[in-house]
């Protein structure tokens, strides 16, 4: 799937840009295309999110993943779940940034 990339987007239009192909680059590969399956789920965990998600080879680790983001139990990944997922990473991402800003801030 290809989007049109606007030239001038900025750079947070440009990351939803990217969540959403990079959503559909996997999404792609089997089944239903609009939604990750199991296999599907685990390879973007594994390519996208590696630096994140260490322990994503490790198939109970995916498997509890996709339980846990399959909030209508169909089975799939859809892009709603898949956001979520997105969402929670980057809170967790904020609240590590700010710790460490406070503990910088501290050693002045
Ligand atoms: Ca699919
Ligand atoms: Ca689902």
């Amino acid at each position: 799937m290809s989007m049109p990339i606007k030239e001038n987007a900025s750079a947070l239009e440009n990351a939803m840009q990217l969540m959403i192909q990079t959503f559909h680059k996997y999404s792609g590969n089997e089944g239903n295309k609009y939604t990750l399956s199991n296999s599907e789920l685990k390879e973007l965990l594994t390519t996208e999110l590696g630096n994140y998600l260490g322990n994503a080879q490790d198939k109970d680790a995916v498997d509890k993943v996709m339980g846990d983001l399959d909030s209508n139990n169909d089975g799939e990944v859809d892009f709603t779940e898949f956001i979520i997922l997105v969402g929670a990473l980057t809170v967790a991402c904020n609240d590590f940034f700010l710790e460490y800003n406070d503990k910088q801030e501290k050693k002045k």
